[in-house]
């Protein structure tokens, strides 16, 4: 049995905002089955895959008795840019690494014996699940996770233990979204589908980072000044009326300071010198001029003509094809 106050200050001290503790039980099947069933999840196949490792980590993780959720404000600015908040600095993914492997350090040292399995996004864990049961927040109406502290400006990851710990949480905090439902009126796709439910296939984080292939014609007038992620529906959030300003290892990279028609116009070198290290290399160079060419055209911005023009041009097909696309935009405006 370890003393859940200790290994507080051990998540604390390796750099995590918020700690708590849930018993690792098994998740009820259908959450996840219904929304994999209505083909929610898009063409995100790995979502389908090891479910039963998703719904009980004890499948993934043999022995496991706790789960450590851990979370990160990453708010720094008010500024909507077109990149999404979380995606403006260094790799969320490689700063939480270094704070699991950190955590890791501190509970071999303290409790010889004690094994683990960390997790942060890509793994099989319901993370917003663990985040819930373990009393960090709640899942807000538009599926994304809201604490107390930093309303939904966070990421999450989790600690898997194979020993148990003196106190755990009592589920989520309370729910704050009463009558409210912003979220799912402000989200311009409509893909808040359900109280908590989104379908991918219409949300525009899916389609700027993940869909490799074109954006469906319907979604792209829905994407001005949106080229990587979408934080609309998390923008318009009363819960999210007084951020609070993350550590320094947030902070956004020079690429957050670009615009739209610089990005459509970016050549391979500045995306060299902007994108690796970042979340943005998901979408790749490609994959950001293409989003940032159907930003001009749902904008229909004039001025990005000439760029647009060039871009018809370009080696790759799905760049052309958003440039072309764009550019009838604004013939559309003229006529
Ligand atoms: C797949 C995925 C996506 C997909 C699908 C989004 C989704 N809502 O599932 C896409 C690509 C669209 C996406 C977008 C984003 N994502 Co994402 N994503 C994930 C991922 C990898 C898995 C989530 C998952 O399991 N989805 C499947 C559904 C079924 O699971 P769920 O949403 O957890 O399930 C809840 C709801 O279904 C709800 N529910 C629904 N019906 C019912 C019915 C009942 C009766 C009950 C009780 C509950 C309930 O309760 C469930 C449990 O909480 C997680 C990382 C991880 N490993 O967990 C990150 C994660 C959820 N994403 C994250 C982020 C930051 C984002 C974006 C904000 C990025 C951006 N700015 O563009 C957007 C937000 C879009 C949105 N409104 O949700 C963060 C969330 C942080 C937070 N504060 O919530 C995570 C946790 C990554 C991380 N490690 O920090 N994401
Ligand atoms: S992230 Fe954007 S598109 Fe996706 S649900 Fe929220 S507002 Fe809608
Ligand atoms: S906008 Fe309103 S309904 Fe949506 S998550 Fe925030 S409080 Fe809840």
């Amino acid at each position: 049995m370890l003393p859940s106050a200790r290994v507080r200050e051990l998540a604390i001290s390796a750099g995590f905002d918020l700690v708590g503790f849930a018993r690792a039980e098994p998740i009820d099947p259908r959450v996840l089955g219904d929304w994999l069933e209505q083909g929610f999840h898009a063409d995100l196949d790995w979502m389908a895959e090891h479910v039963a490792q998703r719904l009980d980590v004890a499948t993934l993780f043999p022995g496991a008795r706790t789960v450590i959720a851990l979370a990160c404000n990453y708010w720094h600015t008010d500024d909507p840019g077109p990149i999404a908040r979380y995606a403006r600095g260094r790799d969320y993914h490689a700063t939480l690494r270094d704070r699991l492997r950190a955590l890791r350090r501190g509970l071999r040292e303290a409790f010889p014996g004690v094994t683990d399995y960390g997790s942060v996004d890509a793994n099989p864990v319901m993370e917003k699940v663990w985040a819930a049961r373990a009393g960090l927040g709640y899942v807000g109406k538009h599926a994304c996770f809201i604490t107390p502290e930093f309303g939904s400006w966070v990421v999450l990851a989790v600690m898997i233990l194979d020993a148990d710990v003196d106190e755990l949480a009592s589920g989520p905090t309370e729910e704050r979204c009463g009558r409210c439902d912003l979220c799912v009126t402000s989200c311009p796709t409509g893909a808040i589908v359900a109280d908590r439910v989104v379908d991918a296939r219409a949300c525009l984080s899916y389609q700027t980072i993940e869909n490799e292939a074109v954006v469906p014609e319907p979604l792209r007038a829905a994407m001005p000044n949106l080229i990587f992620g979408c934080d609309i529906c998390q923008d318009v959030c009363p819960l999210n009326a007084t951020p609070v300003r993350a550590q320094v290892r947030f902070l956004p990279r020079e690429v957050a300071k670009a615009t739209v028609l610089e990005l459509a116009a970016m050549t391979k070198a500045q995306y060299d010198a902007w994108a690796p290290g970042t979340p943005l290399v998901r979408a790749g160079y490609d994959g950001l001029r293409r989003n940032a060419a159907y930003a001009l055209g749902a904008m229909k911005s004039v001025a990005a003509r000439e760029v647009l023009e060039r871009l018809t041009a370009d080696p790759d097909v799905r760049v052309r094809d958003a440039a072309t696309w764009a550019l009838a935009q604004l013939t559309a405006k003229t006529e």
